[in-house]
């Protein structure tokens, strides 16, 4: 199907792309009207509407932000360690970063997706994909913590993920790479593509009240390069949508091998049917090794599982699960507005935006309007499936989120604009710059059932002049518009940690009252827990050493240990004894070799340090929790290794004689 005549027009499409590349919009400074300001006020004191899940990227993390403020309010560390949380350095959280490549300290973590219930967000969690390590997490938005990670088998580059069905049934990830299965001999020609390597789709499935994933199944594709997805919802729950591109199967300089079809494709998958399939036992158990991490918020630790065994069905084999639909050129984005029935494909190279009808697709595999097949699975002929096409809508389309009231926003990468269009008569209603070259935008349940229309944030790649500048690189900018009215007006930039793609936003209400305030004594089970300073001791275990320790304010208890020798492994065990919001402890210690423990009211976590030489080394708490912060610390004295120094330990009786000076 390669069709060599398309090779003219492609580079001629990617010249006259390298040259719109340096094109930007005119009038930065005038963009903003005077009432924009107002717009954006959130007075001291008070909280904004919305809160914003922003993706970090190659951060690894996902921030959170107020809107319309654009205040930045938390980092949550997901796949990449942050030393300032002590995440991935404390004893506690290190098997959150377990995968079956061992320890993996840092991610690429592209889009957040918060659950749902009946197709609207529940603001339980919010979902998020490491393209680089395939894995997805949950993070809780009761504690606004990675709760779980599950790493995905036969993937590589988990970039169309994680998203979900409307009951939160499915998690869903696409590889973005296509490679050889996990277990098959992976030894071979890279330019053997076409024969070897495969494309793996996993449904992973989430437990309804806790949570909990599972990875359900997984759909053996043809080997291409899977983008992104959107789950069907209202009349097309039960299916998804995948965009890919590289379906020329080219395995170098895709820049130009994976640009000469006219048209990609979107995959329509009937999961439904994947799961009739999977219940009459049609899926085949495969060899793997892929880890799975879980959070205990009772034993504040984290526990990895290695597993063994993922079931796959066979898209080729089992008919009725995959269909592919022809879609201009090279899609990116592949987003269902809010009743189901619309599916938008975002051709990067494209000059126009397909927009299929879910009825139309039904139709054309009732009618076999096929035009062919691709690798065993059906091509529904384009026109068949095709509500309509938007031209010349902008250059460079990437991404389409809806506002419930029969409008799409397309960002246009090329362009640097948000393009908003009505959706039954495909006209183009009003467009706004950003600054500059926008990715991914969000607005609030953007691509939910129920959007709520006030605001749609544009996130940008590219910052150039919008900020101080601070050195060869700047913080990624992301735009905030006002939509509630017929033209969409610019009201705030707010820079972004990391490279932002996908983000959610939702209404404050629906998250606030679920966040906890601080972990009960009590429950805590972590097994290394003083729950009161009368717990607390410290034990040799060989050459390892236990400090049961806790911290009130302001002092550790114990603060003076001695006994510890050179050599010795010591694990601060540190458990914050506060019941009030708000005040979390540090710990630190000189020489450290990993990070500091930011320990949160009733929480338990540890560190280990290693004793190199003998001396004295102080300890001190790292987050100013009262007027005498500064007095909360100790001391640890290391003797050489052979010293005969039993173990000590004391808080506030350690004190010398009145003049002895030099005590043994
Ligand atoms: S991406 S800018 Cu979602 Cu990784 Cu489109
Ligand atoms: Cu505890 Cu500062």
């Amino acid at each position: 199907m390669r069709k060599s005549s398309l090779f003219p027009t492609v580079f001629a499409v990617l010249a006259t792309l390298a040259i719109l590349q340096s094109c930007k919009p005119k009038n930065a400074g005038s963009a903003v009207n005077s009432d924009a300001a107002s717009k954006a006020y959130v007075a001291p004191g008070k909280y904004d509407a919305f809160y914003n899940f922003v993706s970090g990227g190659f951060s690894g993390q996902m921030s959170v932000y107020g809107l319309p403020s654009g205040r930045l309010l938390r980092v949550i560390p997901v796949f990449s360690v942050d030393p300032e949380k002590g995440y991935g350095y404390s004893e506690e959280s290190k098997p959150m970063l377990n995968t079956s490549h061992g320890f993996v300290p840092w991610d690429d973590l592209h889009h957040t997706e918060l659950s749902q219930t009946n197709g609207e967000i529940d603001g339980r969690w919010i979902f998020a994909n490491a393209n680089n390590t395939p894995r997805v997490a949950r993070v809780d938005l009761g504690s606004f913590r990675t709760s779980e990670i599950i790493e995905l088998p036969n993937s590589a580059g988990n970039h169309s993920s994680p998203f979900i069905t409307e009951n939160t049934e499915y998690v869903v990830a696409g590889t973005r790479f296509s490679v050889p299965p996990d277990d098959v001999n992976g030894d071979v020609p890279i330019n053997t593509y076409k024969q070897n390597f495969k494309g793996y789709i996993s449904f992973i499935s989430v437990g309804k009240d806790d949570g909990k994933m599972d990875i359900a199944f997984q759909i053996q594709c043809p080997g291409v390069n899977f983008d992104l997805s959107h789950a069907g919802k209202g009349k097309s729950h039960g299916w998804f949508f995948f965009s890919c591109y590289n379906t020329e199967q080219a395995n170098t300089l895709l820049e130009v091998n994976a640009s000469q079809r006219d048209k990609d494709f979107i995959m329509a998958v009937n999961w439904k049917k994947a799961e009739e399939y999977l219940k009459a036992g049609k899926g085949k158990k495969v060899a793997t090794k892929y880890a799975h991490n879980t959070y205990s918020e009772k034993s504040h630790t984290a526990v990895s599982e290695i597993k063994t065994e993922v079931t796959v069905l066979d898209a080729k084999e089992l008919k009725d699960i995959c269909y592919f639909i022809p879609c201009p050129k090279s899609p990116h984005g592949c987003d269902v507005d809010p009743t189901g029935e619309y599916i938008v494909g975002s051709g990067k190279l494209a000059a126009l935006i397909p927009v299929f009808s879910f009825d139309k697709i039904q139709k054309a595999i009732a009618d076999k309007a096929f035009e062919g097949d691709y690798d065993g699975i059906p091509v529904i002929k384009y026109d068949a499936a095709l509500h309509g096409e938007v031209k010349k809508p902008g250059l460079g389309p990437l991404h389409t989120e809806f506002d419930g009231k029969g409008n799409a926003y397309t960002t246009f990468f090329v362009s640097s604009e948000v393009v908003k269009w009505n959706i039954q008569d495909l006209k183009v209603v009003d467009r706004v710059p950003t600054y500059y070259s926008v990715g991914h935008l969000c607005v609030p349940g953007g691509d939910s059932k129920k959007p709520n229309p006030k605001y749609v944030i544009a996130y940008n790649k590219i910052t150039k002049d919008r900020y101080l500048p601070t050195g060869p690189e700047l913080a990624q900018s992301a735009q905030l518009y006002d939509i509630s009215g017929d033209k969409m007006q610019l009201i705030l930039d707010f820079p972004t940690i990391g490279e932002p793609h996908y983000a959610q936003a939702v209404a404050a209400d629906v998250i606030k009252s679920r966040s906890i305030k601080f972990y009960k004594i009590d429950e805590n089970a972590n097994p290394y827990v003083a729950k009161g300073e009368g717990e607390t001791k410290v034990v040799r275990d060989g050459n390892k050493v236990h400090v049961y320790m806790t911290c009130i304010r302001s002092h550790f208890s114990p603060d003076n240990i001695e006994g510890v020798r050179v050599g010795d492994e010591v694990y601060f065990h540190v458990t914050n004894l506060e019941q009030d919001w708000d005040v979390p402890h540090g710990f630190a210690i000189k020489g450290a070799n990993n990070a500091e423990l930011l320990i949160m009211p009733g929480e338990t976590q540890t560190l280990k340090w290693v004793a190199e030489k003998a001396g004295i080394f102080p300890f001190y708490c790292t987050d100013f929790c009262s007027a005498l912060h500064q007095e909360m610390q100790g001391y640890l004295r290391v003797s050489p290794a052979g010293s005969s120094l039993p173990i000590s330990f004391s808080t506030g009786k350690n004190i010398p004689k009145p003049d002895s000076t030099n005590a043994k």
